[in-house]
């Protein structure tokens, strides 16, 4: 399948349903504390997503092909979980890191985003593993640009992590986005500059780097859903969806909340 370039109107409900995706997460924040549950939050981003937003929750009952249907409305991802953190009656502690993937549905359009968020006080390593992951998704948005290619995303955001002694997730990726949950193009967090598909204005993906404090090996718990690292290492992941433009990008899920772009990093 080609990659879909949006409409002018599918564009409009994509800023509507990525900026709805930021304010989950910003109305979850200040509940993520010491001692609350990941199937508490699961609730309270539910709850918003769907009485307050009007939104459906598209994990809720996702089933890719060869898949069960996802039993929950959000992803919790805790410490050494990857991602796809299923959220139960696990009580988070001082110093843990969690990254909360939200993703709503509003008028049949996707906004898909993530952060990390620090319990009480985590280690040096934990949130330098946080800040440095937070770079290399912006340092991945800051060269989307028509006439780009996809693998310059990978290029940069592999060079961060490896320079800073981190390690890129190879199995799971960003994703175009639009009516679809994941679409085309596959957005590899490492790669080569100058391969891939060709950036053209209208194109819509979300770029989401997992990044390992040790090595990049992965594997599934027996949940069949949370991936975690092999080796036990720290794990962290952002992601934002991001629309080419005539000119550059535009982030469809930035909020009121959400941390803005590192200043050294160019617009
Ligand atoms: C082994 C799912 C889980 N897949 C992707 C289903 O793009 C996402 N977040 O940014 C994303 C979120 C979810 C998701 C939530 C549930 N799934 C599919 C395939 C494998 C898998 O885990
Ligand atoms: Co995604």
């Amino acid at each position: 399948m080609a990659i879909s370039i949006k409409t002018p109107e599918e564009i409009e409900k994509m800023r509507v349903a990525g900026r709805l995706a930021g304010e989950v997460l910003d109305h979850v924040a200040p509940f993520i504390k010491a001692g609350i549950t990941t199937a508490e939050i699961d609730k309270i981003c539910h709850d918003y997503t769907v009485n307050v937003q009007g939104a459906i929750p598209a994990p809720l009952n996702y089933a890719p092909s060869g898949y069960n249907p996802y039993p929950k409305s959000i992803c919790t991802s805790v410490n050494h979980q990857v991602c796809h953190g299923v959220p139960g009656d696990r009580v988070l502690k001082n110093g843990d890191i969690v990254n909360i993937d939200v993703t709503p549905i509003k008028d049949g359009y996707h906004g898909d985003t993530s952060r990390m968020y620090f319990i009480g006080e985590p280690s040096i390593q934990a949130r330098r593993l946080c800040e440095i992951t937070f770079e290399c998704l912006w340092l991945g948005i800051s060269v989307v640009r028509p006439g780009g290619r996809i693998g310059d995303i990978g290029a940069i955001i592999q060079k961060h992590a490896e320079n800073n002694g981190y390690s890129v997730v190879r199995e799971f990726c960003g994703h175009g986005i639009g009516a679809g949950f994941h679409e085309e193009p596959q957005i590899t967090h490492y790669g080569k500059a100058g391969t891939g598909p060709v950036m053209e204005p209208g194109m819509i993906f979300t770029i989401e780097p997992m990044i390992n404090a040790g090595k990049a090996g992965i594997r599934e718990m027996a949940d069949g859903w949370t991936i975690v690292t092999k080796d036990h290492s720290l794990s962290a992941q952002w992601e934002h969806t991001v629309l080419v433009t005539p000119t550059g990008y535009e982030v469809l899920t930035l909020s009121a909340g959400c941390r803005p772009k590192p200043d050294w990093i160019k617009a």
